[in-house]
């Protein structure tokens, strides 16, 4: 039996943010706020979506209004929300002049980011913007940009020009401190190109730090298919979600123009930094330990690999042991608590969250992720096993084989110079060479034990490694 197509029963509202990278995670997590925040106090935020790449989610959305569904999975069963709230998808690639029109209306107040770490162009060991950055390269020479930086700064100008004001730029990356690195690789280029549009921006722009979460794995083909079973309807871009979600926000938007996320369920404050520290560290460290760990023992999802007791004693006594000792807890947050809910969550059997989505890009990723917290730890004098284990397993993971032999499909900026160090007579010194990921001070300190840890998961497999860990 053919189901009908999902359609749009909501009317059509005014755009008030343009949102770059319309993947799964943001129309799991920040449209549903939005969404819930114009229902509760209402204005003009419709969001834009725009990717930047591909036309698949235009052409899968589109036919339905811009509008999907969004289903929450939790261990007693799947409930589905019809989200209304994109109004429109634009493909960056194909028409960069509309983007740039969208983004300089006078309408746009907010542009928000899902455009994961890789795409601010910046170099994860020191944040800063990489000038000789293919795409960056693109933009200081061509009129119309490529890069996320690039349709910014460029979109920025056009509203210096007009008189209108800055928009307030929302980054939703799992990045440090997120605000503050957008703000800088917009700056930089800025600088490049007119030193008096980035003092302008400087003045005026507003680039709020933002804490974001939600576990949401990538939609699979069986998905689809089961969540029009579910709903009655052909969707052709729902979104799976965990039940839990949560949004810390810097209070500083331009001129204060913002949905009431509040009313939504977002927290508002004045300095996400110990929320960030907490949710990268506990959260987004953990997940890519026991990504690595877990793909090369042969585990499929963190669901999998959480159920087997070994990974489960490991993950409590990272939490415990290595990364809560290292961390100030935010105001009223109790982190032993965090952590076991936590634990929790990635236990919860109904998300599929594969190891190999979790592990892709880890050159962008654990800086903020582990090596901070390694960091940390030596300067304390404290052991972490655990974590040294962890950087010793993506170690091999970027080799491109797993303990087996068998091949291993990576995916990162930094994949070619990663294998060849990997593979090399000393991966663990070669790798540890890689300044883009590792910070000059830090490599040496680490050296010793990553040797350790990295033969210790050669000689032991990763089940008994992380036992003994
Ligand atoms: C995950 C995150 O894919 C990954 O690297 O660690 O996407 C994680 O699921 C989210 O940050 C949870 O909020």
């Amino acid at each position: 039996m053919t189901l009908p197509r999902l359609a749009r029963t909501a009317a059509p509202l005014p755009v008030g943010i343009v949102h770059l990278g319309l993947g799964a995670f943001f129309r799991a997590h920040g449209a549903v706020y939005v969404e819930q925040a114009v229902a509760a106090s209402g204005g003009d935020w419709g969001i834009l979506g725009v990717s930047l790449q591909s036309p698949d989610m235009r052409g899968r959305l589109m036919p339905q209004g811009g509008t999907y569904l969004a289903v929450e999975q939790g261990p007693g069963g799947e409930a589905a929300r019809h989200v209304q709230i994109v109004q429109g998808v634009l493909v960056a690639r194909e028409d960069p002049q509309a983007v740039l029109d969208a983004l300089a209306a006078p309408g746009t107040r907010i542009v928000s980011l899902t455009v994961t770490e890789k795409g601010y162009c910046h170099e994860p060991s020191t944040g800063r913007l990489i000038p000789d950055h293919p795409d960056i390269l693109h933009d200081l020479s061509a009129p119309l940009p490529c890069s996320a930086p690039g349709f910014l700064v460029r979109a920025l100008a056009l509203r210096q020009a007009a008189g209108l004001a800055p928009f307030t730029v929302l980054c939703c990356d799992n990045l440090p401190d997120n605000g503050r690195i957008v703000r800088g690789v917009v700056l930089d280029l800025a600088r490049r190109l007119d030193p008096g549009l980035a003092a302008w921006i400087e003045d005026q722009g507003r680039f709020p730090a933002t804490m974001v979460d939600r576990i949401v794995p990538a939609t699979r083909p069986e998905d689809i298919a089961r969540v029009a079973a579910l709903a009655g309807r052909h969707d052709a871009a729902p979104v799976l979600h965990e039940p839990f979600r949560q949004w810390v926000i810097e209070d500083d938007f331009v001129g204060g123009a913002r949905p009431d996320l509040a009313a939504a369920g977002a927290q508002l404050v004045q300095n996400v930094a110990p929320f960030e520290h907490m949710k990268l560290r506990m959260l987004n460290g953990t997940h890519s330990a026991l990504a690595y760990l877990g793909y090369l023992a042969g585990h499929q999802t963190i669901a999998d690999t959480v159920a087997d007791p070994a990974f489960a004693a490991y993950v409590r006594r990272l939490w415990s042991q290595e990364i809560i000792p290292a961390l100030s807890a935010p105001p009223g947050v109790d982190l032993p608590a965090y952590a076991s809910r936590l634990f929790d969550r990635y236990a919860n059997p109904a998300i599929r969250h594969r190891t190999w989505q979790i592990a892709m890009d880890g050159s962008q990723k654990l800086p903020q992720r582990i090596l901070g917290t390694l960091a940390a730890n030596l300067d304390a004098g404290r052991p972490s096993p655990g974590l040294m284990l962890a950087v010793a397993a993506w170690m091999r993971y970027v080799s491109g084989t797993d303990l087996q032999g068998n091949p291993i499909d990576v995916r990162d900026p930094l994949a070619a110079p990663l294998r060849a160090a990997a593979t090399s007579a000393d991966p663990v010194g070669a790798v540890l060479g890689l300044g883009q990921v590792f910070p000059a001070s830090l490599a040496p300190r680490l050296d010793p034990h990553l040797r350790r840890a990295f033969d210790r998961l050669h000689r032991l497999g990763p089940r008994k490694a992380v036992a003994a860990a």
